[in-house]
Protein backbone atom coordinates (compact mmCIF):
# COMPACT_ATOMS: atom_id res chain seq x y z
CA UNK A 1 0.00 0.00 0.00
CA UNK A 2 3.12 2.28 0.73
CA UNK A 3 1.69 5.12 2.42
CA UNK A 4 3.32 5.91 6.22
CA UNK A 5 0.51 4.64 7.74
CA UNK A 6 0.62 1.01 6.16
CA UNK A 7 1.63 -0.29 9.95
CA UNK A 8 -1.23 0.85 12.03
CA UNK A 9 -3.31 -1.89 13.12
CA UNK A 10 -6.51 -1.81 15.57
CA UNK A 11 -6.20 -2.95 18.69
CA UNK A 12 -8.53 -5.93 19.17
CA UNK A 13 -8.70 -6.68 22.60
CA UNK A 14 -10.04 -3.20 23.10
CA UNK A 15 -12.92 -3.55 20.31
CA UNK A 16 -14.11 -6.65 21.65
CA UNK A 17 -14.01 -5.18 25.43
CA UNK A 18 -16.62 -2.71 23.73
CA UNK A 19 -18.69 -5.44 22.08
CA UNK A 20 -18.82 -7.54 25.02
CA UNK A 21 -20.01 -4.47 26.79
CA UNK A 22 -22.80 -3.37 24.55
CA UNK A 23 -23.76 -6.90 24.45
CA UNK A 24 -25.08 -7.00 28.31
CA UNK A 25 -27.69 -4.12 27.42
CA UNK A 26 -30.89 -6.08 26.45
CA UNK A 27 -29.05 -9.23 27.21
CA UNK A 28 -30.50 -12.46 26.48
CA UNK A 29 -30.07 -16.18 26.70
CA UNK A 30 -27.44 -17.48 24.39
CA UNK A 31 -25.01 -13.91 25.40
CA UNK A 32 -27.15 -11.98 22.46
CA UNK A 33 -29.40 -8.80 23.15
CA UNK A 34 -32.47 -7.67 22.41
CA UNK A 35 -32.81 -4.16 21.58
CA UNK A 36 -35.99 -2.87 19.66
CA UNK A 37 -35.46 0.64 18.00
CA UNK A 38 -36.45 3.30 20.66
CA UNK A 39 -36.66 0.85 23.32
CA UNK A 40 -35.57 1.78 26.49
CA UNK A 41 -32.98 -0.84 25.91
CA UNK A 42 -31.92 0.79 22.66
CA UNK A 43 -31.78 4.68 24.80
CA UNK A 44 -29.28 2.76 27.02
CA UNK A 45 -27.13 1.29 24.12
CA UNK A 46 -27.69 4.79 22.69
CA UNK A 47 -26.45 6.44 25.71
CA UNK A 48 -22.88 3.75 26.11
CA UNK A 49 -22.04 4.38 22.69
CA UNK A 50 -22.33 8.15 22.54
CA UNK A 51 -19.91 8.47 25.68
CA UNK A 52 -17.53 6.58 24.17
CA UNK A 53 -18.03 9.08 21.11
CA UNK A 54 -17.36 11.89 23.58
CA UNK A 55 -14.78 10.24 25.85
CA UNK A 56 -13.03 10.34 22.25
CA UNK A 57 -13.06 14.00 21.92
CA UNK A 58 -15.70 13.50 18.85
CA UNK A 59 -18.31 16.02 17.67
CA UNK A 60 -21.49 14.06 18.11
CA UNK A 61 -25.01 14.88 16.10
CA UNK A 62 -27.95 13.90 16.86
CA UNK A 63 -30.47 14.71 13.93
CA UNK A 64 -34.36 14.88 14.12
CA UNK A 65 -34.93 10.85 13.37
CA UNK A 66 -32.20 10.19 16.34
CA UNK A 67 -29.06 9.47 13.77
CA UNK A 68 -25.79 9.50 15.46
CA UNK A 69 -22.78 11.03 13.30
CA UNK A 70 -19.38 11.85 15.38
CA UNK A 71 -16.90 13.23 13.83
CA UNK A 72 -12.99 13.50 14.35
CA UNK A 73 -11.75 16.54 12.10
CA UNK A 74 -9.66 16.35 9.17
CA UNK A 75 -6.83 19.17 7.83
CA UNK A 76 -9.58 20.17 5.47
CA UNK A 77 -13.32 20.77 6.66
CA UNK A 78 -16.24 19.52 4.05
CA UNK A 79 -17.52 15.99 3.20
CA UNK A 80 -16.19 13.44 5.68
CA UNK A 81 -15.02 9.48 4.99
CA UNK A 82 -17.97 8.23 6.88
CA UNK A 83 -18.22 4.37 8.32
CA UNK A 84 -21.09 3.25 10.82
CA UNK A 85 -23.78 1.20 11.30
CA UNK A 86 -26.84 0.33 13.98
CA UNK A 87 -27.22 -0.27 17.18
CA UNK A 88 -30.72 -1.23 17.69
CA UNK A 89 -31.38 -5.18 16.99
CA UNK A 90 -33.63 -7.73 16.71
CA UNK A 91 -35.74 -9.53 19.27
CA UNK A 92 -33.52 -12.46 19.00
CA UNK A 93 -30.55 -10.26 18.42
CA UNK A 94 -27.30 -11.89 18.29
CA UNK A 95 -23.87 -9.51 19.32
CA UNK A 96 -22.11 -8.37 16.06
CA UNK A 97 -25.05 -7.19 13.95
CA UNK A 98 -24.90 -4.45 13.48
CA UNK A 99 -22.73 -3.45 16.76
CA UNK A 100 -19.49 -4.22 14.97
CA UNK A 101 -19.78 -1.86 11.80
CA UNK A 102 -20.36 0.70 14.73
CA UNK A 103 -17.53 -0.08 17.16
CA UNK A 104 -15.27 -0.63 14.11
CA UNK A 105 -15.76 3.02 13.60
CA UNK A 106 -14.87 3.85 17.30
CA UNK A 107 -11.63 1.95 17.24
CA UNK A 108 -10.14 3.26 13.69
CA UNK A 109 -11.03 6.63 15.22
CA UNK A 110 -9.45 5.53 18.34
CA UNK A 111 -6.25 3.96 16.58
CA UNK A 112 -5.61 6.96 14.64
CA UNK A 113 -6.02 9.40 17.52
CA UNK A 114 -3.26 7.21 19.60
CA UNK A 115 -0.98 7.29 16.33
CA UNK A 116 -1.52 10.83 15.98
CA UNK A 117 -3.08 10.29 12.34
CA UNK A 118 -4.36 13.22 11.10
CA UNK A 119 -6.26 12.88 8.38
CA UNK A 120 -7.14 14.92 4.78
CA UNK A 121 -10.62 15.08 5.30
CA UNK A 122 -12.99 14.52 9.23
CA UNK A 123 -13.42 11.22 9.66
CA UNK A 124 -17.12 10.13 11.05
CA UNK A 125 -19.05 6.83 12.65
CA UNK A 126 -22.56 6.95 12.79
CA UNK A 127 -25.27 4.93 14.44
CA UNK A 128 -28.74 5.03 12.10
CA UNK A 129 -32.05 4.56 14.23
CA UNK A 130 -34.11 1.34 13.53
CA UNK A 131 -32.16 -0.50 10.63
CA UNK A 132 -34.06 -3.68 11.81
CA UNK A 133 -37.20 -1.95 11.07
CA UNK A 134 -38.71 -4.94 13.42
CA UNK A 135 -40.63 -2.75 15.57
CA UNK A 136 -41.34 -0.01 12.80
CA UNK A 137 -41.40 -0.82 9.53
CA UNK A 138 -39.51 -0.26 7.28
CA UNK A 139 -35.91 -1.53 7.77
CA UNK A 140 -32.72 1.12 7.38
CA UNK A 141 -35.34 3.76 8.59
CA UNK A 142 -32.93 6.09 9.63
CA UNK A 143 -30.50 6.18 7.01
CA UNK A 144 -33.80 6.44 4.46
CA UNK A 145 -34.82 9.58 6.22
CA UNK A 146 -30.54 10.83 6.25
CA UNK A 147 -30.25 10.25 2.60
CA UNK A 148 -33.44 12.13 2.20
CA UNK A 149 -35.53 8.82 0.58
CA UNK A 150 -38.75 9.59 3.04
CA UNK A 151 -39.47 12.62 4.41
CA UNK A 152 -38.86 13.20 8.35
CA UNK A 153 -42.40 13.95 9.35
CA UNK A 154 -44.04 10.91 7.57
CA UNK A 155 -41.21 8.96 9.33
CA UNK A 156 -42.38 9.93 12.74
CA UNK A 157 -45.75 9.49 12.38
CA UNK A 158 -44.62 5.55 11.52
CA UNK A 159 -47.01 3.45 13.88
CA UNK A 160 -45.08 0.21 14.93
CA UNK A 161 -45.90 -3.27 15.60
CA UNK A 162 -46.91 -2.77 19.29
CA UNK A 163 -49.24 0.44 18.31
CA UNK A 164 -46.31 3.03 19.30
CA UNK A 165 -45.68 6.22 17.31
CA UNK A 166 -41.71 6.41 16.21
CA UNK A 167 -41.80 10.26 17.30
CA UNK A 168 -43.39 9.63 20.39
CA UNK A 169 -40.59 6.92 20.98
CA UNK A 170 -37.81 9.28 19.68
CA UNK A 171 -38.84 11.90 22.34
CA UNK A 172 -39.77 9.30 25.22
CA UNK A 173 -35.80 8.14 25.14
CA UNK A 174 -34.75 11.61 24.78
CA UNK A 175 -33.55 10.87 20.83
CA UNK A 176 -34.91 13.56 18.90
CA UNK A 177 -32.34 15.37 17.80
CA UNK A 178 -31.70 18.92 16.54
CA UNK A 179 -29.75 17.99 13.31
CA UNK A 180 -31.75 18.54 10.38
CA UNK A 181 -32.82 15.69 8.00
CA UNK A 182 -31.28 14.91 5.39
CA UNK A 183 -27.96 14.81 6.82
CA UNK A 184 -24.62 16.25 4.60
CA UNK A 185 -23.55 14.06 1.73
CA UNK A 186 -19.92 12.03 2.81
CA UNK A 187 -17.05 12.11 0.46
CA UNK A 188 -17.55 8.07 0.95
CA UNK A 189 -19.10 5.80 3.52
CA UNK A 190 -17.91 2.04 4.09
CA UNK A 191 -19.63 -0.16 6.43
CA UNK A 192 -18.77 -3.08 8.06
CA UNK A 193 -20.68 -5.65 9.30
CA UNK A 194 -20.61 -9.67 9.52
CA UNK A 195 -21.91 -11.40 6.83
CA UNK A 196 -24.89 -13.32 8.31
CA UNK A 197 -24.86 -16.05 5.48
CA UNK A 198 -23.00 -19.07 5.12
CA UNK A 199 -21.03 -17.59 1.71
CA UNK A 200 -17.35 -16.84 3.28
CA UNK A 201 -17.12 -19.81 5.75
CA UNK A 202 -18.19 -21.66 2.72
CA UNK A 203 -15.27 -20.41 0.68
CA UNK A 204 -12.65 -20.33 3.47
CA UNK A 205 -12.49 -16.28 2.55
CA UNK A 206 -12.05 -14.05 5.65
CA UNK A 207 -13.02 -10.76 3.73
CA UNK A 208 -16.30 -10.26 2.05
CA UNK A 209 -15.88 -7.02 -0.60
CA UNK A 210 -19.43 -6.53 -1.28
CA UNK A 211 -20.52 -5.59 -4.50
CA UNK A 212 -24.13 -4.42 -3.80
CA UNK A 213 -27.66 -5.08 -1.44
CA UNK A 214 -30.34 -7.45 -2.98
CA UNK A 215 -33.63 -6.14 -3.63
CA UNK A 216 -36.12 -5.99 -0.44
CA UNK A 217 -40.35 -6.37 -0.46
CA UNK A 218 -42.23 -6.79 2.83
CA UNK A 219 -45.80 -6.60 2.82
CA UNK A 220 -48.02 -7.33 5.78
CA UNK A 221 -51.41 -9.28 5.00
CA UNK A 222 -54.76 -8.99 7.30
CA UNK A 223 -57.02 -11.50 6.81
CA UNK A 224 -60.98 -11.30 7.97
CA UNK A 225 -63.02 -14.76 7.86
CA UNK A 226 -65.65 -15.70 10.73
CA UNK A 227 -64.72 -16.96 13.91
CA UNK A 228 -66.60 -20.51 14.59
CA UNK A 229 -67.05 -23.48 16.49
CA UNK A 230 -63.83 -26.03 15.69
CA UNK A 231 -66.19 -28.66 16.15
CA UNK A 232 -69.48 -27.46 14.88
CA UNK A 233 -68.60 -25.92 11.70
CA UNK A 234 -68.86 -28.40 8.51
CA UNK A 235 -65.20 -28.00 6.44
CA UNK A 236 -67.23 -26.01 3.52
CA UNK A 237 -69.05 -23.50 5.41
CA UNK A 238 -65.79 -22.20 7.11
CA UNK A 239 -64.37 -18.95 6.70
CA UNK A 240 -60.97 -19.64 8.27
CA UNK A 241 -58.25 -16.87 8.28
CA UNK A 242 -55.75 -19.71 9.96
CA UNK A 243 -56.10 -21.68 6.63
CA UNK A 244 -55.66 -18.69 4.26
CA UNK A 245 -52.83 -17.22 6.70
CA UNK A 246 -51.60 -21.14 6.38
CA UNK A 247 -51.82 -21.09 2.40
CA UNK A 248 -50.41 -18.55 1.81
CA UNK A 249 -46.66 -19.56 3.85
CA UNK A 250 -46.91 -22.86 2.12
CA UNK A 251 -47.04 -21.02 -0.83
CA UNK A 252 -44.49 -18.47 -0.83
CA UNK A 253 -42.13 -21.18 -0.10
CA UNK A 254 -42.81 -23.52 -2.16
CA UNK A 255 -42.60 -20.45 -4.73
CA UNK A 256 -39.26 -19.42 -3.68
CA UNK A 257 -38.27 -23.39 -4.28
CA UNK A 258 -39.50 -23.17 -7.36
CA UNK A 259 -37.81 -20.00 -8.43
CA UNK A 260 -34.82 -21.16 -6.98
CA UNK A 261 -31.57 -18.73 -7.93
CA UNK A 262 -31.31 -16.05 -5.05
CA UNK A 263 -34.76 -16.05 -4.35
CA UNK A 264 -35.99 -16.17 -1.11
CA UNK A 265 -39.09 -15.69 0.82
CA UNK A 266 -40.16 -15.73 4.66
CA UNK A 267 -42.91 -16.04 6.81
CA UNK A 268 -41.61 -14.10 10.05
CA UNK A 269 -45.39 -13.04 11.45
CA UNK A 270 -48.16 -14.98 11.77
CA UNK A 271 -50.72 -13.76 14.88
CA UNK A 272 -54.30 -15.82 14.81
CA UNK A 273 -57.66 -14.45 16.84
CA UNK A 274 -58.97 -15.47 18.83
CA UNK A 275 -56.10 -17.74 19.10
CA UNK A 276 -58.01 -20.51 20.63
CA UNK A 277 -57.84 -24.26 20.39
CA UNK A 278 -61.67 -24.52 20.06
CA UNK A 279 -62.41 -21.44 17.58
CA UNK A 280 -61.46 -21.18 13.79
CA UNK A 281 -59.94 -18.47 13.31
CA UNK A 282 -61.81 -14.87 12.49
CA UNK A 283 -58.43 -12.85 11.60
CA UNK A 284 -55.06 -13.18 10.88
CA UNK A 285 -52.13 -10.67 10.48
CA UNK A 286 -49.15 -12.44 8.57
CA UNK A 287 -45.49 -10.59 6.71
CA UNK A 288 -44.10 -11.90 3.91
CA UNK A 289 -40.76 -11.00 3.29
CA UNK A 290 -39.63 -11.62 -0.34
CA UNK A 291 -35.94 -10.84 -1.65
CA UNK A 292 -33.83 -11.15 -4.87
CA UNK A 293 -30.55 -9.67 -6.26
CA UNK A 294 -32.97 -9.36 -9.72
CA UNK A 295 -35.18 -6.98 -9.75
CA UNK A 296 -37.56 -8.72 -12.31
CA UNK A 297 -37.35 -11.62 -10.41
CA UNK A 298 -38.57 -10.00 -7.50
CA UNK A 299 -41.42 -7.82 -9.37
CA UNK A 300 -42.56 -11.69 -10.54
CA UNK A 301 -42.48 -13.08 -7.43
CA UNK A 302 -44.45 -10.32 -6.16
CA UNK A 303 -47.18 -10.87 -9.18
CA UNK A 304 -46.74 -14.79 -8.39
CA UNK A 305 -48.40 -14.08 -4.31
CA UNK A 306 -50.71 -11.45 -5.02
CA UNK A 307 -52.22 -13.39 -7.45
CA UNK A 308 -51.94 -16.61 -5.29
CA UNK A 309 -53.54 -14.17 -2.09
CA UNK A 310 -56.43 -13.36 -4.44
CA UNK A 311 -57.40 -16.75 -5.53
CA UNK A 312 -57.33 -18.24 -2.15
CA UNK A 313 -59.51 -14.86 -1.25
CA UNK A 314 -62.55 -16.01 -3.24
CA UNK A 315 -61.80 -19.31 -2.79
CA UNK A 316 -62.31 -19.43 1.32
CA UNK A 317 -64.38 -16.51 0.87
CA UNK A 318 -62.46 -14.38 3.42
CA UNK A 319 -61.35 -10.94 2.82
CA UNK A 320 -57.33 -10.32 2.74
CA UNK A 321 -55.70 -6.75 3.01
CA UNK A 322 -52.30 -5.68 1.82
CA UNK A 323 -49.66 -3.32 3.04
CA UNK A 324 -46.71 -2.39 2.02
CA UNK A 325 -44.28 -2.96 4.85
CA UNK A 326 -40.83 -1.95 2.80
CA UNK A 327 -39.84 -2.05 -0.95
CA UNK A 328 -36.39 -1.28 -2.14
CA UNK A 329 -34.98 -2.13 -5.17
CA UNK A 330 -31.41 -3.57 -5.79
CA UNK A 331 -28.32 -1.41 -5.52
CA UNK A 332 -25.01 -1.65 -6.66
CA UNK A 333 -22.35 -0.42 -5.15
CA UNK A 334 -19.94 2.12 -5.91
CA UNK A 335 -16.73 0.07 -8.11
CA UNK A 336 -13.93 2.01 -6.84
CA UNK A 337 -14.57 1.57 -3.75
CA UNK A 338 -15.50 -2.19 -4.26
CA UNK A 339 -11.97 -2.65 -5.72
CA UNK A 340 -10.25 -0.55 -2.81
CA UNK A 341 -11.73 -2.93 0.02
CA UNK A 342 -10.77 -5.76 -2.26
CA UNK A 343 -7.17 -4.96 -3.22
CA UNK A 344 -6.64 -3.65 0.71
CA UNK A 345 -7.75 -7.03 1.76
CA UNK A 346 -5.39 -8.39 -0.25
CA UNK A 347 -2.21 -6.46 0.86
CA UNK A 348 -3.57 -7.48 4.45
CA UNK A 349 -2.86 -10.85 3.08
CA UNK A 350 -6.27 -11.68 3.19
CA UNK A 351 -8.36 -13.76 1.12
CA UNK A 352 -11.17 -11.97 -0.22
CA UNK A 353 -14.31 -12.34 -2.00
CA UNK A 354 -16.52 -10.22 -4.30
CA UNK A 355 -20.22 -11.18 -3.16
CA UNK A 356 -24.06 -9.48 -2.96
CA UNK A 357 -25.42 -9.06 0.60
CA UNK A 358 -28.47 -11.32 1.41
CA UNK A 359 -29.01 -9.06 4.08
CA UNK A 360 -30.36 -4.77 3.91
CA UNK A 361 -28.02 -2.41 5.17
CA UNK A 362 -27.32 1.11 5.95
CA UNK A 363 -24.96 1.16 3.37
CA UNK A 364 -27.70 0.63 0.46
CA UNK A 365 -28.85 3.84 1.38
CA UNK A 366 -25.72 5.97 1.68
CA UNK A 367 -25.29 4.81 -1.62
CA UNK A 368 -27.98 7.36 -2.85
CA UNK A 369 -26.00 9.93 -2.00
CA UNK A 370 -21.92 9.05 -2.33
CA UNK A 371 -19.39 6.26 -3.28
CA UNK A 372 -19.96 3.29 -0.94
CA UNK A 373 -19.09 0.28 -0.17
CA UNK A 374 -19.18 -2.72 2.27
CA UNK A 375 -16.93 -4.83 4.18
CA UNK A 376 -18.06 -8.50 5.40
CA UNK A 377 -16.47 -11.20 7.81
CA UNK A 378 -17.80 -14.53 8.09
CA UNK A 379 -20.47 -15.72 10.14
CA UNK A 380 -20.13 -19.01 11.90
CA UNK A 381 -22.25 -21.30 10.22
CA UNK A 382 -23.95 -18.64 8.61
CA UNK A 383 -26.22 -18.09 11.77
CA UNK A 384 -27.32 -14.71 12.52
CA UNK A 385 -30.51 -12.74 13.98
CA UNK A 386 -30.25 -15.57 16.65
CA UNK A 387 -28.01 -15.36 19.73
CA UNK A 388 -25.88 -18.15 19.22
CA UNK A 389 -24.43 -15.24 16.21
CA UNK A 390 -20.77 -15.66 16.04
CA UNK A 391 -17.63 -14.42 14.56
CA UNK A 392 -14.23 -15.56 15.25
CA UNK A 393 -11.92 -12.14 17.02
CA UNK A 394 -9.49 -12.92 14.33
CA UNK A 395 -12.14 -12.44 11.57
CA UNK A 396 -13.59 -9.27 13.25
CA UNK A 397 -9.63 -7.50 13.84
CA UNK A 398 -8.99 -8.40 10.14
CA UNK A 399 -12.35 -6.71 9.01
CA UNK A 400 -11.50 -3.49 11.22
CA UNK A 401 -7.96 -2.94 9.92
CA UNK A 402 -9.85 -3.68 6.07
CA UNK A 403 -11.65 -1.13 7.43
CA UNK A 404 -9.25 1.04 8.70
CA UNK A 405 -6.92 1.19 5.57
CA UNK A 406 -9.52 1.28 3.24
CA UNK A 407 -11.24 4.47 4.79
CA UNK A 408 -7.49 5.77 4.60
CA UNK A 409 -7.31 4.98 0.98
CA UNK A 410 -10.40 6.86 0.33
CA UNK A 411 -9.67 9.36 2.13
CA UNK A 412 -7.00 9.95 -0.27
CA UNK A 413 -8.59 9.20 -3.23
CA UNK A 414 -10.92 11.59 -5.36
CA UNK A 415 -13.81 9.48 -5.78
CA UNK A 416 -15.88 9.15 -8.84
CA UNK A 417 -19.76 8.93 -7.72
CA UNK A 418 -20.78 6.02 -10.01
CA UNK A 419 -24.06 6.88 -8.70
CA UNK A 420 -26.13 3.09 -8.00
CA UNK A 421 -27.55 1.78 -11.06
CA UNK A 422 -31.48 1.25 -9.93
CA UNK A 423 -32.04 -2.93 -10.81
CA UNK A 424 -29.24 -5.33 -10.28
CA UNK A 425 -26.33 -6.03 -7.96
CA UNK A 426 -23.12 -6.46 -9.66
O1 LIG B 1 -33.80 -7.20 7.17
C1 LIG B 1 -32.59 -7.07 6.99
O2 LIG B 1 -32.03 -7.57 6.05
C2 LIG B 1 -31.77 -6.30 7.99
O3 LIG B 1 -31.45 -7.15 9.06
N1 LIG B 1 -32.44 -5.13 8.44
MN1 LIG C 1 -27.42 -5.35 10.37
MN1 LIG D 1 -30.16 -7.42 11.21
Amino acid sequence: MNSPCDHLRIDGDRLMRRLVELATIGPIEGGGSSRLALTDEDREGRDLVTTWMRDLGLDVRIDGIGNVVATRPGRTDGPAVMTGSHIDTVRSGGRYDGNLGVLAGLEVIETLIDAGVETEHPIAVAFFTDEEGARFPPDMLGSLVYVGGLGLEEALDIEGIDGSIVGDELDRIGYRGPHPCPGPAPHAFVELHIEQGPVLEAGGHTIGAVTGVQGISWTEFTITGQANHAGTTPMDLRHDAGWAAAAIAVHVRDMATRMGGRQVATVGRLDLAPDLVNVVAGSAVLTVDLRNTDEALLTEAEADLAAFVEGIAEAEGVLIEARTLARFEPVAFNGSVVATVASTAESLGHAVSEMPSGAGHDAQMMARICPTGMVFVPSRDGISHNPAEYTDPVDLAAGVNVLLHTLLRLDGDALEDDAPEEGETR
